[in-house]
Parts: C-alpha cells; sequence; structure tokens
C-alpha cells in the first residue's frame, strides 16, 4: 500500500513534468523561448518519457491487482489511464522513429499524440481537484452506489463542489470548442485534388514578424556572382511564375498535403536578370535576421527551387513569410527559409540555424 502510493506520486510528478514540456513544445511562443535559452526541451521530454513508461509498465500489474478489489470508478480510471497511457507510448515511438515512416504515419502519429493529450487535460483536472480539496466528482448513483441526497441539496444551497462542476463544465466546454476549431481542418474531407489536408504550424524562432507594411522588400542576390542584383516585390511579381502543389512536411513530424504554392523559380530569377552563380553554395537569409540555411547550388537551381509568394492562391500571410519564402520540395520545412531577403553565393558552406541548435540535417532531403 504505501508503496502503491510512492509510485502514484512518482507518476504523478512525472506526468505533471511531460505535460508541461510537451505543453511548451506544442505553443510555439514557448517552444521559440526554450530554444533561445538552448535548452533541449524535446531530449527532455523524451528522456521523462523513458523514465514514465519504465516505471509504469513495471508497476501496471500490481497497479491492476490493487484496483480490481475496489470500486467500479477506480477501475475505470485504470483502464482509462492504461489506454492513454499506450496511445501516447506508441504515438510517441512513432514520432520519435518518423524520418523513417510514410508521411501519413507521421502526420498522424502527432495528431494523436496531441489530441490524447488534449483529451485527458479533464481527467488529470479533476484527479488532481479530487486529491488536493478531497472532493470527488459526483458520480451517478448507479455507478457508485447508492447515496442519499447530500445535505446542501436537500437545503438548496450552494457547495464548493458545485462551483468546481461549474468550472470543470466551462472547461470542458472550451476544450471542445476549441478542439473543433483545430480539428476540422485535419478532419475535412479532400473533395479534389488540389484541396489541402492538414494545417501549418506557424514556426518563429524570433518570436517577431518582420513585416514589409509598404511592400518595402528586397530580395538580394550577391556573393561570387557576375554582379549584385536587388529584386523588389513587383520585380517578383513580373517575372514568370511557376506553380506547384505539393506536400510540406516538417521534420518535427507534421505534414501539410496538397499545398499550392506559387512563385518564381530561382533559376528563371537568374536567367532573366543574367546573373551566374560562381560559387559552390548558397547561403539563404531570413529578415528576422536570424534564420537562414544553406544550400549546395545545384539544389536551388538545377534541381528547382521556389521564391514562394502566394500559398493556395492568396499571397502568403505574414505569420507564413509575407512577401516570400524559399521552397525546396525535394527537402524538408526548415530549408524554407520564410521572409527570404537575401540568396549569397559563396564557395564555402554556412551551417544553418537549425542545424546549429537542433542538429537538423544539412541537406535536409526528404
Ligand atoms: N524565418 C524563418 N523561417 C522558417 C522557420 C523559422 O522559424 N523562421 N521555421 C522553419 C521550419 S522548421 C518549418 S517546418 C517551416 C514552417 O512553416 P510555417 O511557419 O509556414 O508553418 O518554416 C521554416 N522556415
Ligand atoms: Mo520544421
Amino acid at each position: 500500500m504505501k508503496w502503491l502510493r510512492i509510485i502514484h506520486l512518482i507518476h504523478g510528478v512525472l506526468f505533471s513534468v511531460m505535460l508541461l514540456t510537451g505543453l511548451f513544445l506544442f505553443m510555439s511562443g514557448t517552444r521559440t523561448w526554450f530554444n533561445q535559452i538552448g535548452f533541449p526541451l524535446v531530449q527532455f521530454h523524451l528522456v521523462i518519457a523513458c523514465g514514465y513508461l519504465l516505471l509504469t509498465v513495471a508497476s501496471l500489474a500490481r497497479v491492476k491487482r490493487y484496483l480490481l478489489k475496489k470500486p467500479r470508478i477506480k477501475k475505470f480510471n485504470f483502464y482509462f489511464n492504461t489506454i492513454f497511457f499506450f496511445t501516447w507510448s506508441i504515438s510517441g515511438i512513432l514520432m520519435y522513429f518518423q524520418a523513417s515512416l510514410p508521411a501519413e504515419i507521421r502526420n498522424g502519429a502527432v495528431v494523436v499524440h496531441d489530441w490524447a493529450t488534449f483529451l485527458f487535460l479533464p481527467w488529470v483536472g479533476a484527479h488532481i481537484i479530487g486529491h488536493l480539496f478531497k472532493v470527488h466528482l459526483p458520480w451517478p448513483s448507479w455507478w457508485k452506489k447508492q447515496v442519499p441526497l447530500p445535505p446542501s441539496i436537500q437545503e438548496n444551497q450552494l457547495e464548493r463542489r458545485d462551483f468546481l462542476k461549474l468550472f470543470g463544465f466551462t472547461f470542458v466546454f472550451l476544450l471542445i470548442g476549441g478542439g473543433v476549431k483545430w480539428i476540422t481542418p485535419i478532419l475535412s474531407v479532400a473533395n479534389s485534388e488540389t484541396k489541402r489536408r492538414g494545417y501549418f504550424r506557424i514556426y518563429n524562432v524570433t518570436n517577431e514578424i518582420p513585416s514589409y507594411p509598404n511592400n518595402d522588400w528586397v530580395l538580394k542576390i550577391d556573393g561570387l556572382t557576375n554582379k549584385e542584383v536587388e529584386v523588389s516585390y513587383y520585380d517578383l511579381l513580373r517575372l514568370p511564375s511557376t506553380t506547384i502543389i505539393d506536400d510540406f512536411h516538417c521534420v518535427t513530424g507534421w505534414s501539410v498535403t496538397n499545398v499550392e504554392m506559387k512563385g518564381v523559380l530561382l533559376k528563371d530569377l537568374l536567367k532573366a536578370y543574367e546573373i551566374e552563380v560562381n560559387g559552390e553554395f548558397v547561403t539563404a537569409y531570413s529578415g528576422d535576421e536570424t534564420y537562414f540555411d544553406s544550400f549546395v547550388s545545384k539544389q536551388l537551381i538545377e534541381e528547382e527551387s521556389y521564391l514562394v509568394y502566394e500559398m493556395d492562391g492568396q499571397p502568403l500571410k505574414s505569420v507564413q513569410g509575407y512577401p516570400c519564402r524559399l521552397y525546396q520540395p525535394n527537402m524538408y520545412g526548415y530549408k524554407s527559409v520564410k521572409w527570404l531577403v537575401r540568396i549569397h553565393v559563396k564557395d564555402s558552406r554556412e551551417i544553418g540555424y537549425w542545424q546549429q541548435s537542433g542538429g537538423y540535417d544539412l541537406d535536409g532531403y526528404l
């Protein structure tokens, strides 16, 4: 009995840490903040998860033996938790090995992992409140056992548990409301070839969105070239455009399928301006003055890459890189530098932002 209590406590602590780090990973703002202070949040989340996994697997049989002698509500708790435990573990393991999995499974794993957390939150809330305040949710009598009406109802008075109920229902209501909004684009059935599936999680390592209010944006092409060129927004729109419908993949696991992107092929721009690229490497810089990534020149020119300015028929949104982002269809999303302002040709290779701080692969091929 004493042991079970200790296990319960460790379980609770580990779970809370995972929940918190998980939410921090989920929200772009906190994710960015941890990244800025150099804290390896993903690895931390994983290490705790392994501890949690081992502890749970080791104690599962004992806990089950203990709980099955108890009232139905405890049995319910046991099975409810076990189902979620396996859902998180399996989807988490799939997320870890996502690089070697097909996009559908990868994307599914992220959605399941996030959604399991989302659906579990109300239970966690109720469980914590129950333990802290020694109150219990008013389960219907057929579920527990026959109980007399509480005095508060007999006397028609409000009790703390009534406020908790109110609070609880509001919370669940908000969750469902938020959830519906969030899951609609994922569940939406693609009714044409070109309909997008999934959604972009907007990433920005700086927490500040570069803005170009009067389209006072220029793309500079310089370095080892025969000339230095500055291309304005209107110049870009005037160049011959190419549209691609493609699946966008982030290396952290999410994908958006059938995204329509319109822009200018870099090789077309180089041709139009008669620019010769005389260096083996290229660094692409963002106007946020922080994000950049590097390529072998060939990867951007011969393999084709896009200077994207429209997505799904609309100009890019500011958070998605307005007015222009780079896109290399064979590579992961992190190579798609948003608010692209400079293409610098060099004879040595820069180590990009995520290669320095996240250990991402230099080339980033899918
Ligand atoms: N300037 C800039 N570009 C960026 C990023 C960023 O943080 N800053 N994140 C990259 C990553 S890791 C991905 S997956 C995509 C995400 O695109 P989205 O923010 O439009 O969803 O943008 C890429 N380009
Ligand atoms: Mo990414």
